[in-house]
């Protein structure tokens, strides 16, 4: 009898630890949801990507708090906005006497592990393994920094790369009697665009459709849209960004923008001679015809030139990515992994692609306030559903727990996402978020800002230049085009907007945009143009 009860408290404790979900969180940076096919299907096919929506949910209003790189991550990571974690910009690291979720989930008996890109300045805590780019990483024969064989360079593409180490892991160092944590972080689609090898030929011939909004002129709005330096006629690079070969430029007399040919020339000094001429081959019909057209050209025709080469370019590095994703989707499927594992699909943020004429993010406006986000868990998400709450990567860490059985910290910001995979949408709570932009002044100049978003109304304020603010009806609007901030037909939307943004500030702490140790030490960093 005492022998049984023993068998039966093993088996129970086997079976409540073997019962806890797996986590793989995909993401990729700089990904548009409108590049996702699940989401728009006029730029580019994502079959595996999609695999996860038809399996699970679409996400239409997921959003960020921050939409920059490194300061998304730490919201993630710690389930807290900005101004609480204190990673306010891509430069001022990241403090790592926060607790994240992945270190609560270790301790609760998590197999953990990291690959690809993270962005801190310093390595995650909480990994059983890791491998990271270091800062931005390269996206051909990329450096890693790695827990266990110190700092690495591995010949090849780096969405291959970081691809085959996740499938490395899965298949030699996951250990069965534990559930695990995989973070799966893509270089790709970020800047400066270079896709795989295998994709040259075909992505450089392709011509997408533009967006509505390529020619704004930004009358509508605030000044901070008209300064931003994002613009693709004016601020993509001819040479760094649309591999326009140098010696063209110099023959056509075109100055450089920024960097220009330095960037070209770090890429290009990262190939092998094979890559490296596989590459000019590629782009060089383009450079050709781009070499006879230019002297004609007007700027409306040069921003459709430049357009279409930035699609050419950003799209063939999601090409790479959905593959990629494919293989790890794959792998799942014929190991058995998929039934208690939730797989996450998300960015860091959104991009724009051409919308406001712009290249980027940072700015609240839609095509990079609101990020990709689909979740597949079989048995729990009914498969193809869609969810239109306004969730955010503040949301992640607290869904993560509760889905893992462990206690959510009272001082995590999000709210866990478990009602909506479940079907029950009335036990969601949130109907505003809350969002606050700090990197300025800083490349593409995007100025300072916080807001609150319902799924009506944006109301922005643009505090630090100038004092500037902005009503956006969603709604009528979708464009977002207009300010209507000073329209009286709008008054009493605006007073009640002005209420629910305090409270949202006061909710989580964010009381006076220009105070606290981080954003005090980032001020100093700016001011010495540190950042
Ligand atoms: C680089 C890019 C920027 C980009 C930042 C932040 N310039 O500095 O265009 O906004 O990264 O991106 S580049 O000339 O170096 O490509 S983030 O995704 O890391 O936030
Ligand atoms: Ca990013």
């Amino acid at each position: 009898m005492i022998l049984l009860l023993g068998i039966h408290v093993a088996f129970c404790q086997q079976k409540a630890t073997t019962d806890r979900p797996n986590i793989i969180f995909i993401m990729s940076d700089d990904h548009a949801y409108q590049a996702i096919s699940a989401y728009d299907t006029r730029l580019i096919n994502t079959p595996n990507i999609d695999r996860i929506a038809k399996n699970g949910m679409l996400f239409t209003q997921a959003s960020v708090t921050n939409s920059i790189c490194a300061p998304s991550r730490a919201t993630i990571l710690t389930g807290k906005h900005t101004h609480i974690n204190g990673k306010v910009d891509n430069h001022f690291p990241f403090d790592t006497t926060n607790i994240t979720f992945p270190q609560i989930l270790q301790q609760a008996g998590y197999q953990t592990a990291m690959f690809g890109k993270l962005h801190f300045g310093n390595s995650p805590k909480g990994f059983d393994q890791f491998k990271i780019l270091p800062d931005q990483g390269a996206y051909y024969n990329p450096d890693f920094i790695t827990k266990k064989e110190g700092n690495i360079k591995v010949e090849g593409y780096v969405t291959d790369i970081i691809t085959d180490m996740t499938l490395e892991w899965l298949q030699k160092e996951r250990k069965p009697e534990q559930p695990f944590l995989l973070m799966y972080l893509h270089k790709a689609p970020h800047r400066s665009w270079l896709m795989a090898e295998r994709h040259l030929t075909d992505f450089t011939t392709k011509t997408f459709p533009e967006p509505k909004t390529l020619f704004d002129d930004y009358s509508g709005r605030t000044s901070p849209a008209l300064e931003a330096e994002m613009n693709i006629l004016h601020h993509m690079a001819w040479a760094g960004d649309n591999k326009v070969f140098p010696e063209v430029m110099d023959e056509l007399g075109i100055a450089e923008i920024g960097f220009d040919k330095a960037r070209y020339a770090y890429e290009m000094g990262r190939f092998t001679p094979s890559q490296g001429e596989n590459f000019r081959k590629a782009y060089s019909k383009i450079n050709q015809d781009f070499k006879k057209a230019y002297p004609a050209m007007s700027d409306k025709e040069k921003m459709q030139w430049k357009y279409q080469r930035y699609m050419q370019d950003y799209l063939g590095t999601i090409q790479a990515v959905d593959e990629n994703v494919g293989r790890v989707l794959d792998y799942l499927e014929e190991n058995n992994l998929m039934e208690n594992t939730i797989i996450v699909y998300t960015s860091d943020q959104g991009f724009y692609l051409g919308e406001h004429g712009w290249f980027d993010k940072r700015f609240i406006y839609d095509e990079s306030f609101k990020t990709p986000l689909l979740i597949s868990w079989p048995g729990k998400i009914k498969p193809g559903s869609r969810s239109d709450e306004l969730v955010q990567n503040l949301d992640f860490a607290p869904t993560f727990l509760e889905a893992a059985g462990v206690k959510v910290p009272s001082d995590m910001q999000g709210e866990s996402l478990l009602p909506l995979l479940k079907g029950e949408p009335q036990k969601w709570t949130r109907k505003a978020v809350y969002y606050h932009y700090y990197e300025y002044p800083a490349e593409h100049m995007v100025n300072r800002h916080y807001a609150i978003v319902t799924k009506d109304y944006k109301l922005i304020h643009y505090y630090y230049v100038e004092d500037q603010w902005e009503l956006i009806d969603r709604k009528k609007d979708p464009l977002e085009l207009k300010n209507v901030y000073n329209d009286p037909a709008y008054a009493k939307v605006r007073k009640q907007l002005h209420g629910q943004l305090s409270g949202l500030r006061k909710k989580y702490g964010d009381t006076d945009q220009l105070s606290g140790q981080y954003v005090e030490k980032f001020m100093e960093d700016a001011t010495q143009g540190k950042v």
